[in-house]
């Protein structure tokens, strides 16, 4: 029996002292360094493992108890984890955070100067990535027993700083000084197998089960970072893998005559695959590069899940009970195949029988309804890299294909719609379909999406299984984004509902709706707000030396840059404020500061000419004395998740303007809003269910709803009518035109205003004139600050649905099915 075994001896201790002492022990048997010769870095190293001692003792009797109670485990398949800094969420959970200001006095250093090397793993892109993180967090504070997987991309995403207002990007070596936060396990390598050739198993007359030799075969390592919870003892893992060449790689002959690069070939190709997040899929070695990393996630985690499996279970029958699965998007959908080859091929179960069990056993949550982000994969590419995968496919696709025949006979139209195989010039792998078919469950992220998937992208899937599709709306953690990004709003909030408990139980925050009118509270409210925004402006200045007034209205819009999310629209309106002062410098007009945030895919071209457009605009917007005096536009480079926490307590207004029916859900809405800013927004994605919840008096709503875009698109949309009869609007393009500002050339963003007037794609031009009046209404509502500030006050207490813990339970309750264990105090 498990609690028979022998356990370490606690090492660590619970007080002040103890943590001092273990801390001194650290830095001379761990760091092997003195107090008087440490630097930087040891400093921060060793207080990040002994605050991880904490939590590692957690760990082990999280897994003692999931021994003991041998639950039904929720893995969570992704390519993507943006967890932010650790160091600060770490003391926080471990409660340690007030014992390190003392300490450090002591040994006189700064806890502030010592988070410089608390370096955030960037190994996401955005919104998808950090739900991703959002999700396991409250996993681990809902004791739901769950295991992330992912990839340990040795550079996460591109480090963006700006030349000449251009985006430049520059690797991220995340790992240069070491990551503390993170365990090796390589005793827990997974071989994984590309390219070869497959045979018929003469046993098998109906050829579904077959034998693949893989051409080349590369090693995944993992190592695993911990997830704890907050306010319970469960510390859950991300297990992340890293490709490593097979032992046989190097090539000691050729090494031997010289040939040192090509000796060492096979490394370099085997350790391609865990190299950066995203390659660039613009070359086809991009797109296989891609397509091996899904397959190595996919393969490494697979295997360590069944490994896993048998170590508390034997057999299959049960696999489905123990054992979830859930694909985060597209990336991991490869799983599905992989599953089915190992228990038919491998395990030498029927393929019925497999199927069950593989059906059974994932759900798939979808993230988009752009087209172009349901991904496809060429079978040509398939065939060569993953010849086995490819069979599978087809025989998975023959099976579904009958069963739709059967629900629609002589609809032929129907099949070639819902077939996993799209047929053209070139056929491709729908890898939307295969996870729809592989899944038990399949989620959209917040109700409009999943309506929409329901109606459209998925249209015929939801006919054929309406029990299989759910709606659950994303959340965000409010230990992350309320706690640790806003601790003075964080200690108001404790003031006023009388506990902490509020931190898991967001839905406590209604409590501060009747303080909304006290005279009193709202002046501590704007207080906070007036402290966030002066901390801003100072780091704002800091980094990109413009001055910024904290008591002008600070508007920020921070997210990827895409076209559909329209910041285009965001730098019309901006040029409109220039225009307007310009034309009228005497008028009176209120300060604002525009914040903009976010990176561009590298070989998105439009995106990054308008980041540089961004750029151009703020230099001449802040060097205009009069424009500058009501405006200024500030672009700090490289936003993420640490700059995130910073930026978002400090916002008041929250630009949330895609087209509608575009952004899934949104999750910056959500941050944005607990955080007490106002919300400018269309009908779009999560939008629609904050302004639901905060009410239409308390969300500036502006634009076509998703009927409206639609009636529009079909009716044959010209931008340039648009253009031509709104006069601010044609004024707003023709500055850009006209070379403002690009030092009088016309040409730099010629191609800006040519997408404007030409396509327009996500419709810009036809919201802006209901946008920009909305805007005008924003400014109006900020010259009554009680009125603003009770706004503010409701926006943060009408929004504790919007907890990542809610989200989890309808994920536990809906599709996982899984109970909470509890993990018993030390
Ligand atoms: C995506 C969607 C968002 C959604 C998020 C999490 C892919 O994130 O577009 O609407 O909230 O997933 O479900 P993003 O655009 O931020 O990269």
């Amino acid at each position: 029996m498990t609690e028979a075994r022998p356990r370490p001896r606690r090492t660590v201790g619970d007080s002040l002292e103890e943590f001092e002492r273990d801390l001194i022990s650290n830095l001379y048997y761990q760091r092997g360094t003195t107090i008087e010769s440490a630097s930087g870095p040891d400093g921060y190293h060793t207080l990040a493992v002994t605050v991880r001692d904490r939590l590692v003792d957690r760990y082990a009797r999280t897994a003692a108890a999931h021994y003991a109670a041998n639950p039904r485990f929720v893995y969570y398949l992704s390519a993507e984890y943006l967890l932010g800094r650790q160091l600060r969420q770490n003391l926080l959970y471990t409660d340690t955070e007030r014992w390190v200001r003392p300490i450090a006095e002591d040994l006189g250093v700064s806890p502030e100067a010592l988070e410089v090397y608390d370096v955030e793993p960037g190994l996401g892109n955005g919104g998808l990535g950090r739900l991703a993180a959002c999700l396991m967090d409250s996993m681990a504070t809902l004791d739901i027993p769950a295991v992330g997987y992912g990839i340990r991309y040795e550079f996460g995403i591109f480090k963006q700083t700006f030349r000449d207002g251009k985006q430049v990007e520059r690797p991220d070596d995340w790992t240069f000084y070491g990551n503390p936060w993170e365990f090796p396990a390589p005793d827990d390598r997974q071989l994984v197998g590309f390219y070869g050739t497959t045979v018929a198993d003469p046993k098998d007359p109906e050829n579904l089960r077959r034998k693949w030799t893989p051409g080349e075969t590369v090693r995944g390592e993992p190592s695993h970072m911990l997830v704890p919870g907050y306010g319970t003892q469960t510390v859950n893992i991300i297990r992340l893998w890293q490709a490593r060449a097979s032992r046989e790689s190097f090539d000691l002959a050729r090494f031997g005559v010289g040939q040192y690069v090509e000796a060492v070939d096979d490394i370099v190709r085997a350790e391609n695959i865990s190299k950066v997040l995203y390659p660039d899929d613009s070359t086809e070695p991009g797109r296989e590069l891609r397509l091996k990393q899904q397959y190595f996630l996919v393969a490494c985690s697979l295997r360590d899940i069944i490994r896993r499996y048998r170590l508390r279970n034997s057999g299959w029958e049960g696999f489905a009970d123990k054992v979830v699965i859930q694909l985060n998007d597209t990336h991991p959908v490869m799983a599905v195949t992989e599953l089915m080859r190992l228990l038919v091929d491998e395990h030498g179960l029927g393929w019925d029988e497999a199927w069950g069990i593989t059906r059974r056993t994932f759900n798939y949550t979808c993230h988009t309804l752009l087209p172009e982000a349901l991904e496809t994969w060429p079978v040509q590419l398939l065939e060569r890299l993953l010849p086995r995968h490819m069979e599978i496919v087809y025989a998975i696709n023959h099976f579904f294909l009958e069963e739709v025949r059967q629900a629609y006979p002589g609809d032929e139209d129907v099949v070639r719609r819902m077939s996993i195989i799209q047929e053209g010039d070139e056929r491709r792998v729908r890898m939307a379909h295969l996870a729809v078919v592989g899944s038990t469950a399949v989620n959209g992220v917040a109700e409009l999406h999943t309506k929409l998937l329901a109606g459209t992208t998925l249209h015929d899937f939801a006919q054929l299984w309406p029990e299989r599709f759910h709606n659950v709306t994303n959340g965000v953690t409010p230990r992350r984004f309320l706690r640790m990004a806003n601790p003075a709003l964080s200690e108001l909030i404790t003031e006023m509902l009388g506990d902490e408990g509020w931190l898991t139980d967001l839905e406590r925050l209604h409590g501060l709706g009747p303080h909304a009118d006290d005279p009193a509270f709202r002046a501590a409210w704007r207080d906070v707000k007036r402290h966030n925004k002066a901390g801003l402006a100072a780091a704002v200045e800091r980094s990109t030396g413009v001055l910024i007034d904290p008591d002008a209205l600070c508007d920020v819009m921070i997210k990827r840059f895409h076209e559909y999310k329209r910041q285009q629209l965001k730098l019309l309106h901006v040029i409109t404020m220039m225009n307007r002062i310009r034309a009228d410098p005497q008028a009176t007009y209120v300060p604002r500061t525009v914040l903009f945030g976010g990176k561009a895919a590298p070989g998105y071209h439009a995106m990054k000419l308008l980041i540089e457009l961004v750029n151009a605009v703020a230099g001449v917007v802040n060097t205009d004395p009069v424009v500058s005096r009501y405006l200024r536009v500030v672009f700090p480079a490289d936003y993420n998740v640490t700059k995130a926490q910073f930026i978002i307590p400090a916002a008041d207004l929250s630009e949330q303007i895609s087209l509608a029916g575009k952004e899934a859900s949104g999750t910056g809405n959500m941050k944005l809003a607990l955080n007490g800013a106002l919300t400018i927004g269309t009908l779009d994605g999560a939008n629609i269910e904050i302004r639901d919840r905060v009410g239409a008096d308390n969300f500036f709503l502006f634009g076509m709803d998703t009927p409206a875009a639609t009636a529009l698109r079909r009716s044959g949309y010209s931008p340039r009518s648009f253009y031509e009869a709104d006069f601010e609007l044609r004024l707003a393009v023709d500055t850009i035109a006209s070379g403002t500002f690009a030092k009088g050339d016309r040409d730099v963003f010629a191609p800006v205003v040519d997408a404007m007037l030409g396509r327009d794609e996500y419709m810009a031009l036809a919201d802006y004139r209901s946008y920009v009046d909305c805007q005008d209404t924003v400014a109006e509502a900020w010259t009554d600050p009680d009125r603003w500030t009770r706004m503010s006050i409701l926006n943060t207490a009408r929004c504790g649905f919007f907890s990542s813990d809610r989200t989890v339970r309808e994920y536990c309750e809906q599709i996982w099915k899984v109970d909470p264990v509890r993990v018993g105090e030390a």
